[in-house]
C-alpha cells in the first residue's frame, strides 16, 4: 500500500536512506507527506518576501530564484554574499520559520544520525528548466558542526557532489520530489551543485523545482531571536563572529579539510527504512514574485 503511494508519487526507493558519504544523506520521500503544507508555506513566504534573481558580486544575475526565510535570510550582490536580518527587496524582516520547517528539518537531521538540529535560517531556491547552481562550498554560516538540511520539491533535479577541492570528480546524484538530503560531518564542506533543470510539469508545482535549505547562522541562540532584527546587540554579536572567523568573514577558505571536532562527528546511520508520512495534496503553481 505504502509502495503503491510512492510508486504513484514517482521515487521508487522512498522510504530508504542512501549514504552517499560520510555525513552526506539521501532519506528517499522523506518529505512527501509534508509536501502540500511546505508549499502552502513557500507561497505565503513569498507573497512577503517575493522570490528574486541575485546578483552575483561578479555582476551576473543568478539564474535561481531566491527568498528567504527565518532570523536572517542569505542574500547576494555587488558586495559580496552575506546573511541579513532584512529582506533588502522590501526593507522587512524575512518571514519567520513555519513551525513545519523546524519540526521537518530536525526529524530529518535525527533520522540522518544528528541530533538536536536548531535551524534558523532557510534558503528557498526556486528552479524553471535551465536554471543551475554551478559547483559551490556553503561557507557563510558561523562554524561548520551543524548540518545543513536539503528538501526537494516539484521537478526533479541532478545534484553534483564533488569533494573537498573545486577540482574532485563530482557524483550525479538524481534528487526528486520529496526527497530529503543531510550534509554534515566531513560532507559539510563539500564542493556541490545543481546541473540545468530540465523541462517538465510536476502535479505539486508546475514548471520548477523548489528547494529549501535549513541552516545555522546563528551560534548563541539568545543573541539571534527573540531580540528583533534591530536590536544593537545582535548586530553587535553577528559582527564580533565574523571578525572571528577569518579576514574574509568566510572561515575555511579553499578546500582545507574540516577540522578535527566535524571529522570525528560521523553520524551512526544505516540502510534502514523511516516510516513514511500520507496523503498526496491539491495541485500548484509556480508563483510570486519575478519569473
Ligand atoms: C552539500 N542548493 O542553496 S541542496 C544552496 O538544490 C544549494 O537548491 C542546492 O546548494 C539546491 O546552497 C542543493 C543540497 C545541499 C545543500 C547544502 C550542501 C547539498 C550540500 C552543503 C554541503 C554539501
Ligand atoms: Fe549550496
Amino acid at each position: 500500500m505504502i509502495g503503491d503511494l510512492f510508486a504513484e508519487m514517482g521515487s521508487p526507493d522512498a522510504g530508504k536512506a542512501e549514504v552517499l558519504a560520510e555525513g552526506a544523506v539521501v532519506l528517499r520521500g522523506f518529505a512527501l507527506g509534508d509536501a502540500p503544507a511546505l508549499l502552502e508555506a513557500v507561497e505565503r513566504i513569498a507573497a512577503a518576501a517575493p522570490f528574486r534573481h541575485l546578483e552575483t558580486p561578479g555582476g551576473f544575475r543568478m539564474s535561481v530564484a531566491m527568498t528567504n526565510c527565518g532570523d536572517v535570510g542569505w542574500v547576494s550582490d555587488r558586495r559580496g554574499y552575506r546573511y541579513q536580518p532584512l529582506d533588502p527587496l522590501t526593507g522587512n524582516p524575512w518571514p519567520p520559520m513555519p513551525p513545519l520547517f523546524l519540526g521537518l528539518a530536525r526529524r530529518a537531521a535525527t533520522a540522518a544520525g544528528f541530533r538536536d538540529f536548531h535551524t534558523d535560517v532557510c534558503l528557498i531556491n526556486r528552479y524553471a528548466p535551465a536554471a543551475r547552481l554551478t559547483l559551490h562550498q556553503d561557507k557563510d554560516e558561523k562554524g561548520y558542526t551543524d548540518p545543513i538540511v536539503s528538501v526537494s520539491l516539484g521537478l526533479p533535479a541532478t545534484f553534483l557532489f564533488g569533494g573537498l577541492s573545486r577540482s574532485d570528480k563530482t557524483r550525479r546524484v538524481r534528487l526528486e520530489h520529496g526527497d530529503v538530503t543531510v550534509w554534515g560531518g566531513p560532507s559539510r564542506l563539500a564542493f556541490h551543485g545543481v546541473a540545468p533543470l530540465g523541462e517538465g510539469e510536476h502535479p505539486a508545482t508546475g514548471q520548477c523545482r523548489i528547494n529549501l535549505t535549513f541552516r545555522r547562522r546563528c551560534r548563541f541562540i539568545s543573541l539571534c531571536r527573540g531580540l528583533g532584527p534591530l536590536h544593537p546587540v545582535r548586530f553587535r554579536a553577528v559582527r564580533g563572529e565574523r571578525a572571528r572567523s577569518d579576514k574574509n568573514g568566510r572561515g575555511f577558505q579553499g578546500g582545507l579539510r574540516p577540522p578535527w571536532w566535524i571529522r570525528n562527528s560521523t553520524p551512526a546511520v544505516s540502510e534502514t527504512r523511516f516510516p513514511p508520512v500520507s496523503t498526496p495534496g491539491p495541485a500548484r503553481r509556480c508563483g510570486g514574485g519575478s519569473a
